[in-house]
């Protein structure tokens, strides 16, 4: 399938989706919010992908919504197309890991799409803030919700309330990325990462994802429960029978469409 505003490739088991508007710093337009939703579901059905990355430019993994169409937008508009909601949150609907690899600008809504990523990994370039406010609305895709759960409530209220831009060192120091790597090798460090969770169980992380973000969205003893059930139901898995096997004979599993 080939797309307008995106470049996809398949590593190995690996899925690799580039944004791809470079003349708009990669600005999120309708378009490439459904093209984007369009790559990620064909991508978690596909058996043969285990991981998928999102990725921008070496400048811009992207610079916000797109502004120019978004100008002459009207509140009647907004709702009753239901903007942002329509195509932006496709993302949190993919069951498999999502790693997003960030260099250049994750700005306004390119920051909030990004912290919709499982965990991101970010060149030394990398710079991510929420600068709506300079653009005279609130962030409308997370920013307020997301942020102050990825780096707690001081370090968000400084971000969304000065429209300040942090580096990639400070993102790492704070939470907001898991990892840094030298911008020329994000994309073969990123891959590496898809690689080894692809080698693994798909199942298994596609249950380690779902309790991890449950635990978002319930309290501690539930969330906990959760776990114990899919832990007590991973004996009933050949997941675990190869893993655990695999171990005790000393070789490597063998997780080919677990
Ligand atoms: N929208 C549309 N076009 C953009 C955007 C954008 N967000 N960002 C950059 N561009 C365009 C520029 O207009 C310019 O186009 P042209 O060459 O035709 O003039 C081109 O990209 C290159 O940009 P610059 O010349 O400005 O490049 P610089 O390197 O000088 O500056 C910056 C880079 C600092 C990233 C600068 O472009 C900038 O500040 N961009 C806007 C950042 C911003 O405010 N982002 C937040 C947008 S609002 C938002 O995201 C709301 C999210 C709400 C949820 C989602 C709703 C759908």
């Amino acid at each position: 399938m080939s797309y307008q505003d995106l470049i996809v490739e398949v590593h190995d088991k690996v899925a690799l989706i580039r944004l791809n508007r470079p003349k708009a710093l990669n600005a999120l337009n309708d378009n490439m919010m459904n093209e984007l939703g369009e790559a990620l579901y064909k991508f978690d059905a596909d058996p043969a992908i285990g991981c998928i990355i999102l990725t921008g430019s070496e400048k811009a993994f992207a610079a916000g919504a797109d502004i120019a169409a978004m100008v002459d937008y009207t509140y009647p508009d907004t709702h009753r197309d239901n903007y942002i909601g329509r195509n932006w949150e496709h993302i949190l609907r993919v069951r498999k890991p999502v790693i997003g690899a960030v260099a250049g600008f994750a700005l306004g809504g390119g920051c909030e799409l990004a912290m919709m990523c499982d965990f991101l990994i970010a060149a030394d370039s990398a710079k991510f803030g929420q600068p709506e406010i300079k653009v005279g609305v609130p962030p409308g895709a997370g920013g307020t919700q997301r942020l102050p759960r990825a780096v707690g409530k001081a370090k968000a209220m400084d971000m969304l309330l000065t429209a300040r831009t942090i580096d990639a060192a400070e993102a790492e120091r704070i939470g907001l990325v898991s990892r840094v790597v030298p911008a020329d090798k994000l994309i073969e460090e990123v891959l590496a990462v898809g690689k080894q969770i692809a080698s693994m169980s798909t199942s298994v992380a596609i249950q380690i994802k779902d309790a991890v973000n449950r635990s978002f969205e319930t309290t501690l003893s539930q969330g906990v429960s959760y776990e114990r059930q899919l832990f007590q139901s991973a004996f009933g898995t050949p997941s675990q029978k190869e893993g655990m096997k695999a171990f005790l004979e000393k070789r490597l599993p063998n997780f080919e469409g677990l």
